[in-house]
């Protein structure tokens, strides 16, 4: 028989056990759609709602038809479609993991009042980073020059070969927009000659202003892609625009795949008709064309644009505040723009 001890705290672990269930029936219940979520992010997350984690989902049907309903958020490192946007009757806000979100339906959530926020400004400087990283890798061959060491050829063939400067290099940029202007800002360094190309002449900027891409590819050493992905800019870099550049010019992107017409750029390279190639960013992640595998003149990177331990914290930090603002008081920090009519007719 139980003394009377052991009865007390047998009925206060049993108390316990309804209050957690009571605050785990506070959080909201969100999913999280989660290609780039590591385990720390995961705890995170977890300590603050009731996440679902997409990819775990073993049953999709029953999930919509059972769970579906008590799900009100969306944290998505990659996107949502329209299809998944529907099934989510109770969808109130989708946080977005990314400046960039082209891989979200947003005029499906804005037909059902569902608010979407994104990640902008918090990784300006370390997407301009990775571009100067990039461009001076591709201009100075750094992957060659590993290689000529490896390789043994300093010993048996003497220095490499030289290559060309990043100094005063006359740059243009497709886009001007908050990492396009860093990206300027951190190419003055180098004395760089720099244009942008853009929808729009932007006021206060002393570059030179292209509204023609194809005149500014034909007119720059370098091209440097900055642009949002989606409709309005695919494939705009096509292969006029490549051979424009020519066979000493260089292309960076660091925007998104969809910008470039991949398989025209495939073309030029193996043609010789592009000087070098640095991409960070393809039409069909994490597909990359083998075509562009160990030539010199061509570098690889797997989406790194923001991906450091501290600029990926930020933008955790913003994907986290926008939820946790939005179920204090339905008010977000960075909705897309899309979003600002529906935002205000919610505040009013
Ligand atoms: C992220 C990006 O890698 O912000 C963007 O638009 O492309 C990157 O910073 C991506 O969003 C991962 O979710």
């Amino acid at each position: 028989m139980k003394t009377h001890l052991q009865l007390v705290r047998y009925l206060i672990s049993l108390v316990v056990e309804q209050l957690i269930k009571i605050m785990q029936n506070l959080k909201p219940n969100i999913l999280l759609i989660s290609r780039y979520l590591s385990d720390n992010y995961l705890d995170i997350f977890q300590s603050k709602f009731n996440c679902t984690i997409f990819e775990d989902i073993k049953n999709l049907d029953n999930f919509f038809s059972n769970s579906g309903t008590s799900i009100t958020g969306v944290a998505t490192f990659s996107g949502i479609n329209k299809k998944l946007i529907s099934k989510l009757t109770n969808l109130k806000i989708i946080s977005c993991f990314g400046v960039g979100y082209d891989s979200i339906d947003v005029n499906a959530a804005l037909e059902r009042n569902i608010i979407v926020t994104h990640t902008p400004n918090v990784l300006n400087e370390e997407v301009a980073s990775t571009t100067l990283l990039l461009l001076l890798a591709a201009k100075r061959q750094l992957i060659s020059n590993y290689n000529w060491i490896i390789d043994g050829n300093w010993e048996k063939k003497g220095n490499a070969p030289l290559t060309n400067t990043i100094e005063k290099l006359h740059v243009g940029l497709l886009g001007y927009g908050r990492i396009g202007q860093a990206i300027a800002r951190k190419l003055l360094a180098f004395n760089c000659n720099i244009s942008y190309h853009a929808r729009n002449k932007v006021e206060n900027s002393s570059y030179k202003y292209y509204k023609n891409l194809l005149e500014m590819a034909r007119n720059v050493e370098c091209l440097i892609v900055i642009t949002p992905g989606g409709p309005d800019t695919e494939k705009i870099v096509d292969k006029s625009v490549i051979e424009a550049l020519g066979p000493k010019g260089t292309l960076i992107n660091i925007a998104r795949g969809s910008v470039v017409d991949e398989k025209a750029l495939v073309d030029c390279v193996i043609n010789k008709k592009i000087g070098s190639v640095a991409l960070d960013v393809f039409e069909n992640e994490p597909k990359v064309p083998r075509e562009l595998f160990n030539l010199d003149n061509v570098l690889l990177a797997p989406h790194i644009g923001s991906s450091t331990h501290e600029t990926r914290k930020a933008m955790l930090d913003l994907v986290i505040e926008n939820l946790e603002l939005y179920y204090n008081n339905k008010r977000v920090r960075t909705p897309v723009p899309e979003c600002n009519k529906l935002i205000n007719e919610i505040y009013k």
